[in-house]
């Protein structure tokens, strides 16, 4: 029988894992491509258990040669493209090599599929952080992109370039403008997962205290392996298009930290306001969480709510959990792994 392949650029990342699970129980034949150093103990392919299923490739999304080398060699269906420096704050300390990978990255995947077999279809990992600051309480497909970091700028140039080599050369070529995507397998940087996993070394007296940011911004948090079934769903219609994946529900930083604490059963008090919030445990009035204003960032995007209604329409795709379900599924691996 013949194998159908399918590439994943950044297929080390929390994304990249659970979407090379999904496509090995379709049938495919994964490739993930990585920067050697993003897969150093590939912790989350063991976690899923999908280490001896995967096709490992080194590849680096600044050498075009790399790129054109891994086209040549697979005769790939589908490529999902979800390599970037993916930490918003971290554009801000590295905007060129930030623009480099996320945004000339997807230019030169798609200028491969030009020349090497343009019947390759094209998956953009497009984000949220594109809308950035917008005054409309719901956000779709055609909301006026407004980005608040290098991230979200060098994001809105792989988004257009994506759709240019649509309309120019008939490639399939779409994005899935996805909205904040958490899970067991985040990287402990992003927010969701620095709370659930601090939170539970706190219950279980590992640590003392948690520092965080800016604890007022909204997100629409989803489940990522929610969000790698939309990608897939996208690659599967007729024409390509651009979809936003996302819950239709918006919740602070505050909201997901008081979430975790009922789940941990820890009781816990605000006092303060903006930088001089904190948050103290009420069983020995310690404070548990405070504002380091390190951990802020130049500029914020303040608010986002997504509106999926055109993915619910034509992929006929949803999100399987709640915001609660989603922390209660963070803060419980958590705890299961410090127990270990
Ligand atoms: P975001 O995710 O920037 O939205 O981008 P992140 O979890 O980093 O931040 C979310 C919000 O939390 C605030 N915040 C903090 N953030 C971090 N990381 N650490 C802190 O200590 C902290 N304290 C407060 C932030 O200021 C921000 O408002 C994510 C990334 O995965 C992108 O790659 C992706 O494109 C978008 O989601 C959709």
């Amino acid at each position: 029988m013949k194998k159908t392949f399918a590439l994943i650029t950044g297929g080390a990342g929390q994304d990249g894992s659970y979407l090379a699970d999904f496509l090995i129980k379709k049938g495919y034949k994964v490739v993930v491509a990585d920067r050697r150093s993003s897969r150093a103990d590939n912790w989350r392919h063991k976690f899923l258990q999908i280490e001896d299923k995967l096709i490992y490739e080194d590849f680096d999304l600044v050498d075009f040669d790399s790129i054109f080398r891994l086209l040549k060699k697979y005769n790939f269906k589908e490529i999902y493209n979800l390599a970037a420096q993916s930490f918003v704050k971290s554009s801000f300390e590295t905007p060129i090599s930030t623009s480099e990978i996320t945004g000339l990255g997807a230019l030169k995947i798609l200028e491969a599929i030009r020349i090497v077999n343009k019947k390759i279809k094209f998956y953009q990992a497009s984000s949220s952080e594109m809308i950035g600051n917008s005054f409309l309480k719901s956000q779709n497909e055609n909301t006026f992109f407004n980005p608040q970091s290098p991230y979200a700028i060098s994001k809105i140039f792989a988004h257009y370039i994506t759709k240019n080599y649509r309309d120019s050369y008939g490639i399939f070529a779409c994005s899935g403008i996805c909205f904040n995507h958490e899970s067991p397998l985040r990287g402990e940087n992003f927010v969701t997962r620095k709370i659930s996993k601090s939170l539970s070394e706190i219950k279980l007296g590992l640590r003392k205290y948690l520092e965080l940011g800016n604890l007022d911004s909204r997100r629409d948090w989803g489940y990522a392996k929610d969000y790698v079934r939309a990608m897939w769903l996208m690659m599967q219609i007729k024409k390509a298009d651009d979809f936003v994946i996302a819950t239709n529900k918006t919740h602070s930083i505050k909201d997901f930290i008081n979430e975790a604490c009922k789940y941990l059963r820890l009781k816990i008090k605000w006092i303060g306001k903006g930088k001089y919030q904190r948050a103290i445990n009420l069983e020995n009035n310690k404070i548990i969480i405070k504002i380091n204003p390190k951990f802020y960032r130049p500029l914020e995007v303040d608010y986002l709510r997504g509106n999926y209604n055109k993915a619910r329409k034509i992929l006929k795709w949803k999100p399987s959990i709640t915001f609660k379900n989603l922390v209660k599924l963070m803060v419980e691996e958590d705890l299961k792994r410090l127990k270990k």
